[in-house]
């Protein structure tokens, strides 16, 4: 008799043991998904392509970002000329979410989705390139791909953590 009742806690015992032990395993899988991380409430940047003056920088010209977090990269050119913004390093290591093209009073008027290698921005306007940056890396290879422009000065510098 005093057998069957030592089985019968041990069997309780290994029981609760194991539902512990899957209950603390589902557990540690449900918190490290971090979910959809485009749906971020997104960290705003801005960057200034040019100046009145046709200065030819990117200000600020060296810009970091941290993997895992939305960003919403605000480029605004204050110049007189059309500018670029252009990294083939931060395109290979983010993933799009979109850009938004707004009108001149701020309402949007396009978004653009899928991979973005470069953007051009028409004197006085902004665009806005919102992605999640999935890989760590320094890259010197920020760039205007307008002619003269990255030798005036228009480059930078994008450094991933
Ligand atoms: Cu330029």
């Amino acid at each position: 008799m005093s057998f069957t009742i030592n089985l019968a806690k041990k069997i309780a015992l290994v029981s609760s043991i194991l539902l512990l032990t899957l209950t603390t395993t589902l557990t540690a899988f449900t918190a490290s998904a971090k979910g959809d991380l485009t749906k971020q409430t997104p960290i705003e940047i801005k960057v200034i392509l040019g100046d009145k003056n046709n200065a030819m920088m990117f200000s600020p010209s060296t810009i970091e970002f941290e993997t895992g977090k939305l960003y919403k990269l605000v480029l605004e050119n204050q110049g007189p000329v059309k500018h670029y913004f252009s990294s083939d390093g931060l395109s290979q290591s983010v993933l799009t979410r979109k850009v938004q093209v707004n009108d001149a009073s701020g309402t949007p008027i396009a978004e653009i989705k899928g991979t973005i290698r470069e953007i051009e921005v028409y004197p006085g306007f902004q665009a806005q390139w919102w992605f999640v940056p999935v890989k760590a890396g320094t890259f010197n290879d920020l760039r205007c791909s307008i002619k003269g422009h990255t030798e005036m000065g228009m480059k930078g510098t994008i450094i991933i953590k």
